[in-house]
């Protein structure tokens, strides 16, 4: 399989030119695609280093921070448009531990979708308190609301099938942010049943500082509301056979 590694940076020069190594380490001889979106800290100018002597490694550079979401909706289109059979996303301040990758190219094989999982037996997420129960709601509201049947709805450690991807409808997706995860998932569920969750411990960032926003976090109660407004019209119009 043609597997693609992307990762979204903004201000992760502390963090990507380690992960970089160990993705090459966990997954050697695939391709990785870093997107940056101008970070101030020199992130790209440390990755256009690597690629000019690292034929597996691919920098695209946006002009300014556009969102996580708006992000991981580029390389997905990337990934489709260069003819990988799969992407998988991760952050780049290693929360996800990059020796799931193996075991997600693996799952990849007979999986449409798969996700690192705080929440199946094995999982762990090493937060503090507020930050665990705003996991919580999240996914919580993202079962509850949007109908997600998945113990683990927000972790932005995911693989896809370039072939699923093809079939989503990406355009349609609003959210240009963190509150991305749960609305791709929305369509995901809706169009296989192929998905496999693997247990993470999910560590706090090892360098620099968050993004997460108190912005953010009104924009995924939004977004939730607006999936579960699709989601019951969506059931009401299936009822009356229009
Ligand atoms: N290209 C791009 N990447 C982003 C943007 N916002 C966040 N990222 C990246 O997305 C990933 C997740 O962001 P984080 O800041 O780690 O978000 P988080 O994991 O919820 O929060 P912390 O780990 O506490 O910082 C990281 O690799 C970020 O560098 C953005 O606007 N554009
Ligand atoms: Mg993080």
């Amino acid at each position: 399989m043609k597997i693609l590694v992307g990762i979204a940076t903004y201000n992760e020069a502390l963090n990507i030119e380690r992960l970089i190594a160990a993705i090459h380490r966990h997954l050697p001889q695939r391709h990785i695609l870093v997107l940056d979106d101008n970070s101030p800290d020199g992130t790209a100018r440390l990755v256009e280093a690597l690629a000019a002597s690292d034929r597996y490694l691919t920098l695209i550079k946006r002009p300014g921070k556009l969102g996580l979401g708006s992000a991981t909706l580029a390389m997905m289109r990337y990934a489709v448009d260069n003819a990988f059979d799969a992407l998988i996303v991760m952050d780049a301040d290693f929360s996800h531990d990059p020796r799931s990758l193996p075991l997600m190219a693996e799952l990849l094989e007979r999986n449409d979708f798969v996700t690192g999982s705080r929440y199946v037996e094995g999982g762990k997420c090493e937060y503090g308190l507020y930050r665990t129960l705003v996991s919580k709601v999240a996914n919580w509201g993202a079962r509850r609301l949007a109908g997600i049947e998945l113990r683990e709805c927000t972790t932005a450690y995911r693989g896809f099938k370039t072939s699923l991807l093809g079939r989503l409808p990406l355009e349609r997706i609003k959210s240009t942010g963190y509150s991305f995860q749960v609305e791709v998932l929305y369509h995901i569920v809706r169009h296989t049943d192929k998905t496999a969750e693997f247990p993470i411990v999910f560590a706090d960032r090892a360098y620099g500082v968050s993004k997460i926003n108190k912005k953010e976090m009104v924009m995924s109660v939004l977004t939730l509301l607006r999936l579960f407004k699709r989601r019951v019209m969506g059931q009401e119009r299936a009822q009356s056979g229009v």
